[in-house]
């Protein structure tokens, strides 16, 4: 008789388990308000969006990062990750590539080398110069319990502390908007002919390259705000804006 419930409880509850087992999560990191920052996380989220998947995500401080993603990825400290199902996946250039069998490729013409080398070095440029300007706003906007670790592993080792950082602030911001400067040169080289103004992309087509950078600039926007982030630069602006309702991602 006990048993003939407990099997018969099993079946209304499995497809309950199933659903929840089988959900989409993409694990993010938060500021202090609940803001999601992360130009690498902002990139897997576009690719979930563009390609229509629905998901939810796990917000997270940096100190509940550090608690809970080796549990969820044993083999990594980081985030953005996605647990689609049974699988697991880490890094946002391995989760477009894992995206990849959804429907709208991120990779034109299935060049997948030649996408990761522009990821690579247009992250690596820009990244040192987003980082002199984010990361004294950022330290500010940061949860409380993040602080401590934020000043040592970001502020102090990226722009050499507080202070230093404040004076040096002016310098990098000038620096950055001459990297944009770079930037929208190097998009506008790439245009596509017929395609309007602000759909110029790095292959000539949408790929992850321009989606990597519309990460950046969305950490930038969330550090400084979207005047001082891009000033000028109104190409640069229009672009971001139109990458963003491209991908389904006006927030
Ligand atoms: N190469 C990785 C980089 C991921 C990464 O650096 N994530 C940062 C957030 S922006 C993180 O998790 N940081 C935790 C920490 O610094 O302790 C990717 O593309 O996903």
């Amino acid at each position: 008789m006990e048993d003939t419930r407990w099997a018969r409880n099993f079946a209304e509850i499995f497809p309950v388990l199933k659903q929840s087992m089988s959900k989409r999560l993409l694990y993010e990191l938060v500021d202090r308000n609940g803001r999601s920052f992360s130009p690498f996380v902002w990139s897997a989220r576009a690719l979930l969006r563009y390609k229509g998947l629905p998901y939810e995500t796990v917000p997270l401080t940096l100190t509940q990062i550090h608690k809970t993603i080796p549990i969820v990825t044993p083999t990594n400290k980081l985030v953005p990750v996605l647990v689609d199902g049974e699988n697991t996946v880490f890094d946002s250039f391995q989760i477009a590539l894992y995206l990849e069998k959804y429907d709208k490729s991120i990779f034109p013409d299935k060049n997948i080398e030649a996408v990761q080398s522009w990821c690579t070095v247009v992250r690596g440029i820009m990244l040192q110069f987003l980082r002199a300007v984010n990361q004294i706003h950022m330290y500010e906007k940061v949860a409380d319990e993040d602080k401590e670790y934020f000043l040592n592993e970001k502020v102090n080792k990226q722009v050499g502390g507080l202070e230093q950082g404040r004076r040096n602030y002016e310098d990098a911001k000038r620096k950055l908007h001459a990297n944009f400067a770079l930037l929208e040169k190097a998009l506008k080289e790439n245009r596509k002919e017929g395609s309007n103004e602000f759909e110029t992309y790095f292959f000539g087509k949408l790929s992850f390259a321009d989606i990597a950078v519309g990460g950046l600039l969305h950490w930038c926007v969330s550090a400084v705000g979207e005047q001082e982030a891009f000033g000028d630069n109104e190409f640069l602006r229009r672009w971001f804006a139109n990458l963003k309702s491209t991908v389904n991602l006006n927030e």
